[in-house]
Order: C-alpha cells, then sequence, then structure tokens
C-alpha cells in the first residue's frame, strides 16, 4: 500500500465538505480515561483524523428551538456522511479505519446520572489535532469557527504527519457569560452536569419529536463565531 499524506487526506475531507481537518497522533491521547482511548476503539490506532464543519449560525437568531434542531441533525448527516467516505476509501487504500459517530450511538450510558459518553470524546480529539482549545461552556473553540463547528472523527492504524496543537487563548480570562447563563446551572467552567444539562436541553413530544430545547451556552459566548482578535489582545 502507497503511504496517504496528511495533505491528501486534508484535500478528500475539505473536497467532500468538511471547513477543517487536523490530525492527532495516537500518544497525544496518554491522559485518556481508560474506555476511551482511540486504542480501546481500535487496538492498533496510531492517528486520529479530525473534522470540522461549520454550523450556520443564522440558526441562532431563530425563536423556533425546531429549526435549530433540524439544523443540528443535517449537521450530524453532513460530517457522518463524510467521515463514513473518507473511512472507506483509507480502507481501500489498504488501511484499518473507522469513523467516530459525530452524535449517538454510543456504548456507555449511566441512567442514574443521565451520563453519556462518546466512544471517544471528539472535543478532547479535536485540541490534540490542532482545531482549537476548549472553552469555559466545555465546547471546544476554534479561531475561525468559534464554538459554531460540528465535529468528527476516524481513527486509523496509520502513522499520518500530526498537526500542532493550537497555542491562541479563547475565553477571556474574568467572562462568565456562559456559566452564568445556563438555565441549569450545569457548567462550572470546566466540566459539565450531564443530567442537569438534559433536563433543559432535551425534550420530546409524541406529536412533534425530539427538540433541542437549549443552546444558551453556545449562544452567549462572545466568540461563538470566532475569537475576536482585538479583545484577546486587549
Ligand atoms: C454526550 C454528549 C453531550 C452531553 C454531554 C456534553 C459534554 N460537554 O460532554 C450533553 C447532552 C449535555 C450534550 C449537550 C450539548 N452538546 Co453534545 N455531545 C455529546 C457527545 C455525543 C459525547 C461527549 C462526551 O463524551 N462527553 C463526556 C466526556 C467528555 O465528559 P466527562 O464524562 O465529563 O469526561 C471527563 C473525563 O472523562 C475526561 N475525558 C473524557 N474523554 C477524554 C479524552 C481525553 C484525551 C482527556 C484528556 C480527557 C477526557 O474529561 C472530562 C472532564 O474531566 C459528543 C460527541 C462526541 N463523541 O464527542 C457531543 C458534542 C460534545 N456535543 C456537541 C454540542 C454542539 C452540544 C450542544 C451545544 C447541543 C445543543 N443543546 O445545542 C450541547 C452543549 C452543552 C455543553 N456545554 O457541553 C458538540 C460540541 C462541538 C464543540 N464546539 O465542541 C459535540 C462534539 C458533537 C459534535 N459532533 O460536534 N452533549
Amino acid at each position: 500500500m502507497k503511504d496517504i499524506s496528511s495533505d491528501e487526506i486534508k484535500c478528500r475531507t475539505k473536497n467532500l465538505g468538511a471547513d477543517l481537518c487536523g490530525i492527532a497522533s495516537v500518544e497525544r491521547f496518554a491522559d485518556a480515561p481508560s474506555g476511551f482511548h482511540p486504542t480501546d476503539v481500535v487496538a492498533g490506532c496510531k492517528s486520529v483524523i479530525v473534522i470540522t464543519a461549520r454550523f450556520p449560525v443564522s440558526t441562532l437568531s431563530a425563536s423556533s428551538q425546531a429549526a435549530y434542531t433540524f439544523v443540528r441533525n443535517r449537521m450530524v448527516d453532513k460530517v457522518d456522511s463524510i467521515t463514513f467516505q473518507v473511512a472507506a476509501e483509507l480502507e481501500s487504500l489498504g488501511s484499518c479505519a473507522v469513523p467516530v459517530p459525530s452524535a449517538d450511538p454510543y456504548d456507555y450510558w449511566d441512567d442514574s446520572r443521565r451520563h453519556g459518553q462518546g466512544i471517544i470524546s471528539l472535543k478532547h480529539a479535536a485540541v490534540r489535532a490542532g482545531l482549537g482549545r476548549m472553552g469555559k461552556n466545555t465546547l471546544l473553540v476554534n479561531d475561525e469557527l468559534g464554538n459554531m463547528l460540528w465535529l468528527g472523527a476516524i481513527l486509523i492504524d496509520k502513522d499520518i504527519e500530526p498537526d500542532p496543537i493550537a497555542d491562541y487563548q479563547t475565553c477571556m480570562p474574568d467572562c462568565r457569560i456562559c456559566l452564568d447563563s445556563c438555565p441549569a446551572k450545569a457548567l462550572d467552567g470546566t466540566t459539565i452536569e450531564q443530567g442537569k444539562c438534559r433536563g433543559v436541553s432535551a425534550k420530546y413530544t409524541e406529536g412533534g419529536g425530539g427538540v433541542y430545547a437549549c443552546n444558551l451556552c453556545r449562544k452567549v459566548c462572545p466568540q461563538h463565531s470566532g475569537l475576536k482578535k482585538d479583545a484577546m489582545e486587549g
């Protein structure tokens, strides 16, 4: 099999609709919790390819939670189609390449805490692939796209040139706007209490189906659609 380069992978993901693609070597996941390390999912994993697509910002201005949910669901389809397609192509070139679901399904669920965990955490993977830093709202913040992005990843058994880790500052040191705006008080600046968040954000009705009823922690962020460079320097 011929070696596949980082540039070829990035070009292919972008042709299929990704806005950004970064690569992390598996060594960067040494601090991942047991059960959620890339090699717990694919024993021979050597690199994690992380992609992101821009989440249309206009949807934040809609008063309809169904409109936001519709866009969110289309983002799941878009990103999952890209990782599914690229993983299949990498496999046909001789790799073991496994796409990570960008939302559900996932295996781990603790009913008592209403706490779920993706097969790997995509935001931690994105940090390790140089795509941004974690904000106080526990979301990934990218300098160009802010937190308005949707992540996907492929676990692959090949060494691919990794990208440098992002070194920009995201949240302003004294900013608490996401923490104070959370109607469930689910955020503490580093983690989220999922049961509290789900209590206000996950709504299901027999007629209307499932709706994401809250997205305030991403909407109120002054950096939600990209870093305001002047503010960060001042
Ligand atoms: C379960 C889940 C949720 C849960 C928990 C969210 C969370 N912050 O973890 C709930 C229902 C609350 C949720 C809500 C939302 N979600 Co959500 N969600 C997921 C999902 C499917 C899994 C996330 C996960 O595993 N969390 C559990 C872990 C990370 O947290 P934990 O148990 O506290 O883990 C601790 C340790 O175990 C450790 N850890 C865990 N893994 C690793 C790995 C390494 C390397 C290290 C060092 C440490 C470490 O760190 C944690 C803190 O100590 C991901 C998709 C994915 N596969 O990643 C999307 C995802 C995180 N969600 C996303 C989004 C957009 C949302 C919402 C905005 C949706 C909405 N309502 O509009 C809200 C935002 C709420 C918020 N502020 O987080 C996006 C985030 C994009 C971004 N910019 O970061 C993701 C990545 C989906 C995607 N494909 O883009 N979500």
